[in-house]
């Protein structure tokens, strides 16, 4: 049986890691390494699938857990699918819930079967199992699955995380027999192990002869510090084989898209770009800027003259800064619009530099004028 998606390498930096590659989806072909979009909830917040699609977005993230609880699988499988129901056309990814429902603290509890858990819209009881989260996601109909796992505490002694990455990789099983879709769907691998070298090689090994059509690096960017995530990450990757895409889950500050870029990851999520754009901050070839700050009050340059995206082209930092405080929509709207375009168009400059054998001076380039050392 073939796979719904395939990963196709077209080129091979000549002196990092990093790698130009194409994933083929039965929902259109995504050039990478990736930045992926979140819409938590079937909406990337602020954002018309048109408008993500025009920046150039090629795949979004949506998550399992939040659409199982509202407005649940059934009903999404009803209206057709997630791609008919969100009115996005090309490639989604769905996260297993496995990271968010270990977000919820004192409202879950992890056995063996899965995890119970209480609804955080609700305080309903539900249990989220490996069969349940492939359900789920066969239902929504998602391009590709992520597999459910233990995203494990950060930190946590070894035998925790041998227990936990032991059950992660029974669940991983279960995830396998569980999908039905394989010709339509694809379903993902997620890596534990979370500090130990040694952890994270036994996983990965165990993994890949199970044989997935792409593998994620889970339980990283989860509060280590970078230099220790960095060194982890290096390891990670070297465990992986070299014709399935690589994602590394949660990352998405241009500092560590570089990074992982670099190591050889092609594809990263990351809810920031749209997250800090509702606290009035974006992300410039200069560095971050608050809208807030009374030094924009009468500057009517674009938020970054080396934009071109909608927002840039069209309104000022006075008038975004003025929306902002008068608490209109139209902030949020404007800010998460240039920075998921900063960010999409920068993984665009990267794969350019792959092609052309020149990652780490287009790197050098983007840090000089990022923290202002040029
Ligand atoms: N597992 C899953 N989703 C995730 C993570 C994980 O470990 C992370 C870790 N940074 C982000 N999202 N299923
Ligand atoms: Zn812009």
């Amino acid at each position: 049986m073939t796979d719904a998606i395939t990963y196709e390498l077209l080129h091979q930096d000549r002196r990092t890691g990093a790698r130009r590659g194409v994933i083929h989806t039965p929902h259109g072909d995504i050039q990478t390494p990736v930045f992926m979009p979140v819409g938590t909830q079937a909406a990337v917040k602020a954002m018309r699938p048109e408008q993500v699609r025009e920046m150039g977005a090629e795949i979004i993230l949506s998550n399992t857990y939040h659409l199982y609880l509202r407005p649940g699988h059934e009903l999404i499988r009803e209206a057709g699918g997630l791609h008919r129901f969100m009115n996005w056309n090309r490639a989604i990814l769905t996260d297993s819930g496995g990271f968010q429902v270990f977000s919820l603290g004192q409202l879950r509890k992890i056995t063996e079967e899965g995890v119970r858990f209480q609804s955080h819209i609700d305080g309903s009881r539900h249990i989220l199992t490996p069969e349940k989260a492939v359900e789920i996601q066969n239902a929504l109909g998602s391009d590709i699955m992520m597999a459910f796992d233990e995203c494990a505490p950060y930190p946590a002694d070894r035998e925790y995380i041998r227990d936990s990455m032991e059950r992660t990789l029974r669940w991983l099983e279960r995830c396998k027999a569980a999908h039905r879709n394989r010709e339509r769907q694809s379903l993902f691998a997620i890596m534990q192990g979370g500090m130990y070298r040694d952890l994270r090689r036994e996983c990965a090994e165990r993994m890949v002869e199970m044989d997935f059509p792409g593998y994620a690096i889970g339980g990283l960017s989860v509060g280590e510090p970078k230099e220790q995530m960095l060194e982890i990450l290096d390891d990670c990757v070297d465990y992986l084989p070299q014709d399935r895409p690589r994602y590394l889950m949660g990352v998405g500050t241009p500092d560590y898209l570089f990074e992982a870029v670099e190591r050889g990851i092609d594809m990263c999520d990351c809810v920031e770009p749209t997250r800090i754009a509702r606290h009035g901050l974006a992300t410039t070839s200069r560095g971050r800027i608050n809208i807030k700050n009374a030094r924009f009050e009468r500057d009517f340059s674009p938020l970054d003259p080396e934009c071109d995206c909608y927002t840039c082209r069209n309104y000022s930092r006075a008038y975004i800064r003025h929306v902002f405080k008068a608490g209109e929509m139209m902030s949020a709207m404007l800010l998460s619009n240039h920075n998921l375009h900063f960010l999409i168009n920068m993984m665009a400059g990267m794969r350019k530099a792959i092609e052309e054998d020149r990652f780490t001076e287009f790197k050098k380039e983007f840090y000089d004028k990022y923290y202002g050392t040029a």
